[in-house]
């Protein structure tokens, strides 16, 4: 990954230090404080500048953000892995699509990864979202089908993974870090939970870019944290963008309309039908939410 001028990055925070990587050395800083960084706390992914005396280092300015996650605390994200599995625990689409919709409003490229393949081939999800357009491999990290991918992908920028506990995050992880020794079948809440200092998750390098882990799936509530708005829906979901004012009546919401291509195209297969589903389902969803709740 390379950086401008100037700017390291944040691998981690422990205890407000924080672990900035730049020309290859890691430097333990604390904050500037309000009057240099404002309301910003610094978080894992923050491109920062930092001072120096001594050994001790003093951030000084945060990049401005491409994006960010709150749970856990990581910013300028290129790339989510989403893990799911037809294998135990199987994976609801309506789970995937959800992330997919807020990867796609925050500039961040939504890759599946489709885990334990070698339990399950996992045809269904793969033709889902192949059909659909996203990047979609499969991998088994007890063969090694799909690591060499994965880690082709991880090359540039910073990627993140999601995905129920137990899908195999950490496993996969290991694979692409085989120094590292992630604990396996472990609850990440546990983890985390385990000592007295705020921990936040860790980016490690990989292939040239970062990647870092999420505790699941929990931590993407559409309704919640995003500001989407049910007209914008349609937007997330790249199958669906073709076709925008095409449909007989302009600003068709591609609901129950007459003369609506999007749901023809489903009944001609052209769409996945649980992609359309999950459509419905989020749009529904969304309906509810009052605009002062947003
Ligand atoms: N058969 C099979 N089991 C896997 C695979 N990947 C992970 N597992 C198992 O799934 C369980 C959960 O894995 P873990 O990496 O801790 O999942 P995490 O909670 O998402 O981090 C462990 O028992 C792993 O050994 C896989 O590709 N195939
Ligand atoms: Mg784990
Ligand atoms: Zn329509």
């Amino acid at each position: 990954m390379s950086f401008e001028k100037d700017y390291g990055i944040i691998l981690k925070g422990i205890g407000g230090f924080y672990y900035v990587l730049k020309d290859q050395r890691v430097y333990e800083c604390k904050a500037g404080g309000r009057l240099r960084l404002g309301d910003m706390t610094p978080v894992a992914g923050d491109m920062v500048t930092f001072e120096l005396s001594g050994e001790d280092g003093l951030i000084t300015s945060i990049k401005p953000r491409k994006n960010s996650l709150s749970r856990p605390p990581v910013a300028n994200i290129d790339r989510l892995f989403i893990v799911a599995s037809a294998a135990s625990p199987k994976t609801d689409p309506y789970l995937i699509d959800k992330v997919t919709v807020i990867a796609v409003r925050e500039d961040i490229e939504p890759v599946i990864l489709l885990n334990k393949c070698d339990i399950d081939r996992c045809d269904e999800l793969y033709n889902i979202y192949t059909k659909a357009g996203f990047a979609t491999i499969r991998v088994s990290t007890v063969t090694g089908e799909g690591i060499d991918s994965v880690k082709e992908m991880s090359k540039n920028g910073i990627s993140c993974f999601t995905g129920n506990s137990g899908i195999g995050k950490s496993s996969i992880m290991n694979c692409l870090l085989p120094n590292k020794n992630l604990l396996v079948g472990m609850i990440s809440r546990k983890v985390a939970r385990g000592k007295n200092t705020t921990r936040q998750s860790e980016l490690f390098p990989c292939a040239g870019g970062f990647v870092i882990d999420t505790p699941g799936f929990s931590s993407f509530d559409i309704v919640k944290s995003s500001s989407i708005e049910k007209e914008q829906l349609q937007y997330c979901f790249p199958e669906m963008t073709g076709y925008f004012d095409k449909c007989r009546f302009s600003g068709c919401a591609h609901i129950k309309e007459p003369g609506c291509l999007v749901r023809e195209d489903v009944e001609r297969g052209f769409i996945p039908k649980s992609r359309y589903e999950s459509y419905v389902r989020l749009y529904e969803e969304l309906s509810k939410v009052k605009s002062w709740e947003r």
